[in-house]
């Protein structure tokens, strides 16, 4: 058994007024748009599990043939602390630790991720290592970095791990400066762990975010839907249609929620009230990628140095070994 430690309660009348706080500021911009962290909720975090499942999504799969191939020199023997930044099912850190297998010390686990149902997924497949006790932190990536980055001891060697492409929704200058706050929890010698889709022909990236099963659809449609379980919204789901959208220019994937008529929209506990012209679209998620040089020179650019980079040829993804310098 996985003794679990839990920080912070989960939607706590705080987190729902921040939801009601950025949706009211982010659907007000110009173009309008809603932070990406906000389509994991119980049941979004069920539907990109789904996606990760769809054959045109291959990301997700690619990155753990690489971790099964790599484990034992991803996981050394002197790491012995592990922060999973967005863990999701856990999946990829249990794929890790057993790949890495039994010649290692204790190891400290903590992933920090916003959705409760993820951690709890998590903590299910992690359970019944030996040797390993688990953290959760059920918050941001930055307040999750900060938690952590307090009480260290002299003897610890940390791992930190950035899955996923995850790092593909910030725009450039977010990534920076996030790099930065991961290498600040970091001392020299530890480690960072950064796994990246690659670029690749605009047909593969068009189907990857808009399959033909809907499935990326249901889970870009259901932050309208959350918004009206949670803040009393009154979108009609079906007056909006799912699109991706490949900007050539900045190398990035784009969802958006477009308006399919001219419709006044109502967000009670947001205290907000507007007109969407037909056509109008709500941004909800940037997916920028990258080739692997890009990769080293912007952890470069954060204080690392790359130690090993393993690239998924197939299905164009790699994952990046890094040390703090
Ligand atoms: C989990 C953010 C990496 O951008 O590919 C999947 C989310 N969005 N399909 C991605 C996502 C649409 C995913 N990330």
């Amino acid at each position: 058994m996985t003794p679990t430690l839990t920080t912070q309660p989960a939607t706590t009348p705080g987190s729902r007024c921040r939801f009601a706080d950025d949706v009211r500021e982010f659907l007000t911009q110009k173009p309008r748009q809603l932070p990406s962290h906000y389509l994991y909720d119980e049941l979004g975090s069920a539907l990109f599990e789904a996606i990760c499942r769809l054959p045109w999504y291959p990301l997700t799969r690619a990155e753990l043939r690489l971790l099964e191939a790599h484990a034992g020199e991803i996981l050394d023997a002197g790491v012995t602390t592990v922060i999973e930044l967005g863990a999701g099912s856990g999946a990829k850190l249990a794929a890790l630790i057993a790949g890495a297998g039994t010649g290692r010390g204790p190891l400290d686990l903590h992933i920090v991720d916003v959705s409760r149902s993820a951690l709890a997924q998590a903590s299910r497949a992690l359970e019944g290592f030996e040797r390993v006790r688990l953290v959760t932190h059920e918050t941001t990536y930055e307040a999750g970095l900060e938690e952590f980055g307090h009480a260290r001891s002299v003897t610890e060697r940390r791992l930190a791990l950035f899955l996923g492409s995850n790092i593909g929704n910030f725009d450039p200058p977010g990534r920076d400066a996030f790099l930065g706050t991961v290498r600040a929890a970091l001392n020299p010698r530890d480690a960072l762990l950064l796994g990246v889709d690659l670029l690749k022909p605009e047909r593969e990236l068009l189907l990857a975010y808009d399959d033909p099963l809907g499935v990326t659809a249901a889970f870009n449609l259901n932050l309208l839907s959350r918004i009206n379980r949670e803040l009393r919204g009154d979108f009609e789901i079906d007056g909006f249609a799912h699109r991706a959208l490949w900007n050539e220019e900045r190398s990035r994937i784009e969802m958006h929620l477009c308006s399919r008529r001219r419709q006044r929209i109502g967000i009670r506990e947001a205290d907000l009230e507007f007109v969407m012209a037909e056509g109008e679209m709500i941004w909800t998620e940037s997916s920028y990628k990258y080739d692997p040089p890009q990769i080293v020179s912007m952890l470069e650019g954060a204080g690392f140095g790359v130690r090993a980079q393993w690239i998924d040829s197939v299905d164009r993804f790699a994952l990046t070994l890094a040390e703090a310098v």
